[in-house]
């Protein structure tokens, strides 16, 4: 059967995009993607924020068609056929749904053992720490960063956090049990971005702060790095937005810098 041809509106500097990208890196042999390159903050000149520099960003959501395909104007938006969806999590959902439903364990009944973590993750808010997060670590010249806006993310990670290191704690495995699923993609990715941030903000010049044990998520993280499509559709990109080599053949990331 022909593989679908699909339309990503996005960057892989955006976790929400590469919650895409993963998805649809699992689903490669059932679908194919172009990325359109997509946002009002951040653009091929630079990688800090073009609010900050006045470097030009890639743009496309300003547009009368994008607001059309999307109405948020924010990324990631997927177009497969005269379909738009936007919100990474529909999005996800959507693709496992249609091209993978292994993706949610294969049932209405395994979608509603994802759902409500993927829901969950929205409704702790991840957005409040992943924001000021990457924008500080990443995005910000490295003498300009706020140290307290850092340490104020780090705590709001862990905070939330020690919830999915009590699941996979209860599991041994996967958020909702033995087999893989779209509510890992959605936590893993902000995860990755996690872990990734930590390993910069390492690099300095700002001190680490004291680092917490989160024994259960270290395993886990290992065993997400155990897919291709992990690393292909999220982790080597986070690992390049935050200026980290690549990781050699069957090297695994630690969840923390040592
Ligand atoms: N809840 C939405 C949030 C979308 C969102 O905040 N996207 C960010 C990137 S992760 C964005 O579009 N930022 C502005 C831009 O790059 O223009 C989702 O999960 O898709």
């Amino acid at each position: 059967m022909a593989k679908a041809m699909l339309r990503l509106f996005g960057r892989p500097t955006s976790s929400n995009t590469q919650k895409v990208l993963w998805t649809l890196a699992e689903l490669s042999s059932r679908t194919s993607f172009e990325l359109v390159l997509a946002s009002a903050r951040l653009g091929p000149d630079s990688d800090l924020l073009c609010e900050g520099t006045g470097a030009k960003p890639y743009g496309v959501v300003d547009s009368d068609e994008y607001v059309e395909l999307c109405p948020t104007r924010l990324v990631p938006c997927l177009v497969d056929g005269s379909l738009s969806v936007w919100e990474s999590h529909s999005i996800v959902r959507y693709l496992a749904q249609k091209y993978g439903p292994d993706l949610h364990l294969g049932s209405i009944e395994g979608m509603a053992q994802c759902s409500p973590w993927m829901d969950w993750l929205l409704f702790q808010n991840f957005h409040e720490c992943n924001h000021d997060f990457i924008d500080q670590i990443a995005r910000t010249p490295p003498p300009e960063r706020k140290l307290e806006l850092m340490a104020r993310s780090y705590e709001g990670y862990v905070k939330r956090l020690q919830k999915v290191e009590e699941q996979v704690a209860r599991t041994g495995a996967f958020i909702t049990g033995s087999s893989f699923s779209i509510a890992d993609i959605v936590i893993g990715a902000e995860i990755s971005r996690f872990s990734c941030g930590m390993h910069r903000w390492a690099m300095g010049p700002q001190e680490l702060p004291s680092l917490v044990e989160l024994p259960h998520l270290c395993k886990y993280f290992r065993r997400l790095q155990e897919r291709k499509a992990f690393h292909e559709g999220c982790l080597q990109h986070e690992r390049q937005h935050q200026k980290l080599e690549p990781l050699a053949t069957g090297e695994m990331q630690e969840l923390l810098p040592k």
